[in-house]
């Protein structure tokens, strides 16, 4: 299909973003349509298209070629759109419930139309206000297993899996994640984003920690290297949408080849930033403060066990290598798949308190105190779950340690 756009790109305005949608016939010439830009991300431009008089709307996602969370100063590649979509499609033939259908997309024009799920709340948005989702941690629980199990050397064919590694090969999105989540926040770096009154607290507890430092040389090792599986690659609270009966994973365009349990330890390591936060949200009730924490525990709790359940199910049911069979192979690679969840959950939780992109749930803390207080106990755990991940070897020993560091 063709359209008038697609030879040059050009950043989309509601106007155009509208004119593309009827060029690629998604609704009639006459049709009347609005469009509304709700980007709140940190990269790219969102439209939703809404036709008023049937209700129906789809989303228009662009990258820009910079990072939209600083400026034309940082130039970040178009590709990064392609490869979203591309993961999207594949992510949507394993698990087409949990995951946007994709229409159209354009590698020039860095352009995604996909299904609108604007109907839902961004997970981060729905935790920070007290709800609780039912189904979400057994959806991605079976998201998780799903995904990096049939894109691995474990469920995909191996010459397969060889030829789409190089279709996710995605170097400017991993160079982020490796300054931003492995390497910046452990050195003092003008990336870094640290309120006065905590960088005392930084420079001790986690600049001046040798053995940390060699920790996370460790686990950025694996993220380098480590080509287990194609990953979201940024799995955190604010890629998911749900509601009530719902979840939907959304924006993968730091997709890569990596560990598995990279994607896992995003997850977690976003649910526990919440739980933490939850002791400034939920101060004045505490009745409910503890109900919802022990939902939230009960979220890591259930994600980690339905993985490990439908990772299990799907290693015995379709094996692509004949060492899949023999004892003790799958359990030592489920607890590989563990340690390096806690690992990389530890880093995650660290780059969100003092690296440059911090997170809702703990920056709208408005009062300072409470919310310097919620960032040194996360600190504290991160750093925590990093040196001591090879003895924090099952979900109840990490779920213990988080309720009671709280
Ligand atoms: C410059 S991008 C900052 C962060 O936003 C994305 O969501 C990734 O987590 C990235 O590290
Ligand atoms: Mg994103």
């Amino acid at each position: 299909m063709t359209t008038q756009l697609e030879q040059v790109y050009e950043p989309l305005n509601t106007k155009t973003a509208i004119e593309l949608s009827k060029n690629l016939q998604l609704f009639d010439l006459h049709d009347e349509l609005t469009a509304e830009e709700i980007g709140d991300g940190n990269l790219n431009l969102v439209f939703r298209i809404l036709h008023i008089e049937s209700g129906n709307s789809i989303i228009i996602k662009q990258a820009l070629p910079y990072a939209k969370v600083v400026g034309d100063s940082w130039p970040l590649t178009l590709d990064r759109a392609r490869i979203e979509s591309e993961s999207l499609q594949r992510t949507y033939q394993l698990v087409p419930k949990l995951t946007p259908k994709v229409y159209y997309n354009d590698p020039k024009l860095a352009v995604t139309i996909m299904d609108d799920l604007s109907h839902l709340i961004i997970l981060r948005k729905g935790l920070i206000a007290g709800h609780q989702y039912p189904k979400l941690a057994k959806d991605i629980g079976t998201f998780l297993a799903h995904t990096l199990f049939f894109n691995s050397d474990y469920g995909m064919n191996q010459q397969e899996k060889k030829i789409q590694s190089s279709r996710f090969i995605n170097p400017e999105l991993c160079k982020i994640t490796e300054d931003l989540v492995f390497t910046d926040p452990f050195f003092d770096h003008d990336t870094n984003n640290i309120e006065a009154e905590l960088k005392s607290f930084v420079e001790h507890v986690i600049w001046a920690d040798q053995p940390l430092k060699l920790e996370v040389a460790k686990l950025k090792k694996l993220f380098l290297t480590k080509a287990e599986t194609l990953v979201h690659g940024d799995l955190h609270t604010g890629s998911i949408f749900v509601s009530q009966e719902e979840t939907f994973v959304i924006d993968p365009e730091f997709a890569y080849y990596g560990p598995i349990g990279f994607d896992i330890g995003a997850f977690l390591a976003n649910i526990i930033l919440n739980y933490l936060s939850q002791d400034a949200h939920l101060s004045d009730q505490p009745q409910k403060k503890a109900e919802f924490r022990q939902y939230l525990l009960d979220v890591l709790t259930t994600t980690w066990t339905v993985f490990e359940q439908e990772f299990t199910s799907l290693w015995i049911s379709y094996p692509q290598d004949a060492f899949m069979k023999v004892d003790g192979f799958l359990e030592q690679t489920l607890a590989d798949i563990w340690k390096d969840t806690v690992g990389f959950a530890g880093c995650k939780v660290i780059r969100r308190m003092i690296g440059l992109a911090g997170v809702e749930d703990v920056e709208s803390i408005k009062d300072s105190p409470a919310r310097i207080a919620v960032k040194k106990q996360a600190l504290t755990l991160g750093k925590h779950l990093i040196l001591n991940r090879h003895e924090l070897t099952t979900i109840d020993k990490l779920v213990k340690v988080v309720s009671s560091n709280a």
